[in-house]
């Protein structure tokens, strides 16, 4: 049996992720879910984000389901940082896992691809970087107010998520890495991330290489997406790349993502990479393909390949059979998906 916590969030989170649940369940059934109350609405409540209890709690499940985070009720951070981040740090969850495809029947913005052309996953690097909450003010408020954010990088971080992206090419067919960075400006971690590279691919001679500056990656993911196999990046350089990624394979609302602690010592989390879109939040027209498809890398990573490989083929058969402009209601595609899930 699996035991899942359920974290809907904000937003639209809690709309997706009754699909995700709804299909998890139909291939899934001995699955156990446990729905957390955490979010703005705690928040505003009790002036809580996440108590040290409810995080004692959550290590003890074999994966986490999380909807979305971020209201605009909310000072900026609060829910992101002391809820998102703090998740993924107290759970060593460093490799957030982007894939993005093209999927028969979702046309590419620019239709320089066919869909099968493009199969690519981004293994951004999630405890890290400029995520990692280095830096301070000072004379806030004030005409001189000075604000730093520092990128912090230590060999023990950057080699274990390039030795993951390596790992994960050499299950793959095409067996090619790419590192994305900004050598050129950023030479201190930039050089950190490029002789780390060198060194775990030389014990790899039968994977191809590549190197990437962000901005070259940026133009070349949205003319060229085929070419990209496994690229491995840091934390805001994969933040951002894997939008551009999700946009030419159909939209954010198709984009899955695991936030994976690959050792499990600490439960992986399993997240649309899409945020709380409060514009649409509440209506029942947010897409929950997102939101299924992270439910099916939980599925994968623990274990259940073959309900993971029902859910996918759901999915592909959703997408395939949609009408470009037609209405698209969250539960509706929940119902399809559960039921094409199990057919
Ligand atoms: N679905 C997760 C979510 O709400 N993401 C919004 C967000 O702020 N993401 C930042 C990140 O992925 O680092």
């Amino acid at each position: 049996m699996a035991r899942i916590a359920v974290v809907a969030g904000d937003g639209i989170g809690p709309e997706v992720v009754a699909q995700a649940r709804k299909v998890l369940d139909a291939v899934l059934p001995d699955v156990q879910a446990t729905e957390y109350d955490l979010g703005a609405a705690r928040w505003h409540r009790t002036g809580e984000v996440l108590p040290d209890s409810v995080l004692t709690e959550l290590a003890g499940y074999d994966a986490i389901l999380l909807g979305a985070v971020g209201d605009p009720t909310v000072p900026p951070g609060v829910l992101e940082r002391g809820l998102l981040l703090k998740l993924r740090f107290a759970f060593d969850q460093y490799v957030n896992l982007r894939p993005s495809r093209l999927w028969p029947g979702v046309a590419g913005p620019l239709g320089n691809v066919k869909p099968g052309e493009v199969d690519l996953v981004v293994v951004r690097e999630g405890t890290e970087g400029l995520y990692a909450g280095a830096g301070g003010s000072l004379h806030r408020d004030t005409p001189a107010e000075v604000a730093t954010e520092e990128s912090l990088n230590t060999r023990h971080g950057v080699e274990r998520v390039i030795r993951d992206a390596f790992v994960r090419a050499g299950r793959r067919e095409r067996r090619k890495v790419t590192l994305v960075h900004k050598t050129n400006v950023l030479t201190h971690a930039g050089s950190l991330w490029a002789r780390t590279f060198d060194a775990v691919a030389a014990e790899h001679p039968d994977i191809e290489t590549e190197y990437q500056h962000v901005d070259a990656a940026a133009m070349f993911l949205v003319t060229q997406p085929q070419r990209y196999d496994v690229v491995v990046t840091d934390n805001l350089f994969g933040d951002i790349l894997t939008d551009i990624a999700a946009a030419v394979t159909g939209g954010i609302g198709l984009a899955a993502s695991g936030c994976i602690n690959p050792e499990g010592a600490y439960p992986s989390m399993f997240e649309p990479v899409h945020g709380s879109a409060p514009d649409i939040a509440g209506q029942g027209i947010a897409d929950p393909v997102a939101a299924v498809l992270s439910a099916a890398l939980l599925l994968e990573q623990l274990g259940h390949s073959e309900s993971a490989a029902r859910v996918n083929a759901a999915v592909g058969a959703e997408l395939a059979s949609r009408v470009p402009g037609a209405t698209l209601r969250t539960e509706e595609v929940g119902d399809r998906l559960a039921a094409h899930a199990v057919a």
